[in-house]
């Protein structure tokens, strides 16, 4: 299902990697709501192995589940039911990351993070129960050019389930009902490419409508968007054969927009942005710069991917991507990280440590939090004040500046060049004075950064120096005069 059943006015995901659950409730009140977010997508829920690589546990071993019980280093059951109902209650849905596609690969002594062991070698998870004769025969994932071996084999050695049996779906039904019920309104499909989509389309059929007792208009169903990596390049899945059952994840996008404001291809090409650079199409989509495997080299995307290293252009980036009509939007709050397999910051013992706030807002004890960047959550408002509100207008200098309208209630301009944009735009709204929201939007009736004053003919003239973050954007709610 493709609505991503949003309370009114909202419409941006944010990916709290990690998190705690206390801490993503505490979020969801004190600044997910507030600041317009729509959704959070959590780290998966149910139990994994615990892995110890070098002296640290890395963010990956979450994606090897070895029972459905809901107890992971983010947190208890009981937390995670706490924290889906507080986030409902401040207007901000969660989404779950579900890993269907597997369980565990082989470990010689495996417990999980609630406790729960098994024999891998064997097959054997006592804990949900599966056996080896739920699972496909073990084989290497040599090649995506032949389906049977995407959707069969193992991807990274995790040994894969046969969803083609009632029994290994009834397990999977059971957890997802479970967290519909405790108020979940979505999930991100891990490795879906790896699951044949008819038995993925039987599988979430019979989930249930989400629940009415957690606010939830009757019938709706529960949003779903999965990840099939698809760029384009020939290989035998493609993420078309997804659509039936929701939206998909765009790795072309990310690779792209990447690209683009990485400086590798100029601004003003973004004028057909969109399915005119062959993206899925926007009510098709989940869009975002950088996810969490391709922020660190795992997944697709490679060397194009901008991440939070790059402040400026991934600002700029996640910026455009906010202020761009097309489709679904999920912005990435990330950990600081020096190697690949790296997990979020925790103690000695494993535990993860809570964020902590600065007087700024920002964020501490090596969490990035992109999502509190000014610009960022500025752009996530701009996002639900114009809303559906087509692209108009287009401006570009025939190189690495741009601007546009979104209807009559916004207007964003870029400057990716190495000399200042000062130019008299159209910027389509009302005669008045305006705050930027990117450097900081109003407070108390005044402009923390930039004022942008339109004149009666819908021009302004536009400032962004070199120096900066290379965007500005207006809309209808920042207008103080
Ligand atoms: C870890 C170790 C491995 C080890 C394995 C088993 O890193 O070395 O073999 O454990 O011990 C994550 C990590 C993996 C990790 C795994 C389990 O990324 O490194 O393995 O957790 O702990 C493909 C898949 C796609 C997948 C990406 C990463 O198609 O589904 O690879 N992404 C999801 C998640 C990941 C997660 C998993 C799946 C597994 O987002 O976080 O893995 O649950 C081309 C293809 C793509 C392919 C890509 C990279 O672009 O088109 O399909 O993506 O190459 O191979
Ligand atoms: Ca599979």
């Amino acid at each position: 299902q493709r609505q991503p059943n949003m309370a009114p006015g909202r419409s941006t995901i944010v990916h709290l990697f990690e998190w705690k659950w206390t801490d993503v409730a505490d979020e969801c009140e004190r600044f997910l709501a507030p600041k317009g977010y729509g959704a959070v997508q959590v780290s998966p829920v149910t139990e994994n192995v615990v892995v110890w690589k070098d002296g640290m546990r890395p963010w990956w071993e979450r994606y090897q589940p070895i029972s459905y019980l809901l107890q992971t280093r983010s947190g208890t059951e009981e937390e995670f039911r706490a924290m889906v109902q507080r986030c409902n209650k401040a207007g901000v849905r969660t989404y779950v990351d579900v890993v269907l596609n597997h369980m565990t690969n082989e470990h010689a002594k495996p417990v999980g993070t609630a406790g729960s062991t098994a024999q891998t070698t064997q097959k054997e998870f006592p804990a949900v129960p599966f056996h080896a004769s739920n699972f496909h025969r073990s084989c290497k994932l040599t090649t995506y050019y032949d389906a049977n071996t995407v959707r069969n084999c193992e991807v990274s050695g995790l040994k894969d389930l046969d969803h083609s049996q009632e029994i290994v779906r009834d397990r999977q039904v059971e957890l997802l009902n479970k967290l519909v019920a405790m108020g979940v309104a979505g999930f991100r499909v891990d490795a879906a490419k790896h699951m044949w989509p008819q038995d993925l389309k039987k599988i979430f059929e019979r989930v249930h409508n989400l629940s009415e007792e957690h606010g939830f208009p009757a019938n709706t169903r529960p949003f779903l968007y999965q990840e099939v990596i698809d760029m384009g390049i020939g290989e035998a899945v493609s993420y078309k054969e997804y659509l039936g059952i929701g939206r998909v994840l765009d790795f072309r996008y990310s690779a792209e927009i990447g690209r683009v404001f990485g400086g590798k291809d100029k601004l003003c090409y973004l004028r057909n942005w969109g399915e005119g650079w062959n993206f899925a199409k926007s009510s098709d989509a989940v869009v975002f710069v950088d996810n969490h495997d391709n922020q660190r080299g795992h997944g697709a995307g490679g060397s194009n991917i901008l991440t939070h290293k790059k402040k400026k252009r991934y600002t700029m980036a996640v910026s455009f991507m906010l202020a761009h009509p097309h489709a679904v939007k999920r912005v990435m709050s990330s950990f600081a990280f020096v190697s690949r397999d790296q997990g979020p910051p925790s103690s000695s013992n494993g535990s993860i440590v809570s964020p902590t706030l600065q007087r700024d807002g920002s964020c501490s004890s090596g969490w990035m939090c992109e999502h509190r960047w000014t610009p960022i959550h500025g752009m996530v408002g701009f996002g639900n004040v114009v809303a559906t509100e087509p692209l108009s207008n287009w401006w570009d200098n025939g190189n690495n500046q741009i601007a546009f309208c979104r209807g009559s209630k916004g207007f964003a301009a870029f400057n990716n060049e190495a000399k200042d944009l000062d130019q008299t735009l159209q910027t389509c709204l009302p005669q008045g004075t305006y705050c930027d929201v990117v450097s900081g939007g109003v407070q108390g009736g005044r402009c923390v950064g930039k004022t942008v004053t339109v004149s009666a003919d819908g021009t302004a003239r536009i400032v962004i120096g070199r120096g900066g973050d290379g965007v500005l954007a207006i809309d209808v709610n920042v207008s103080i005069s």
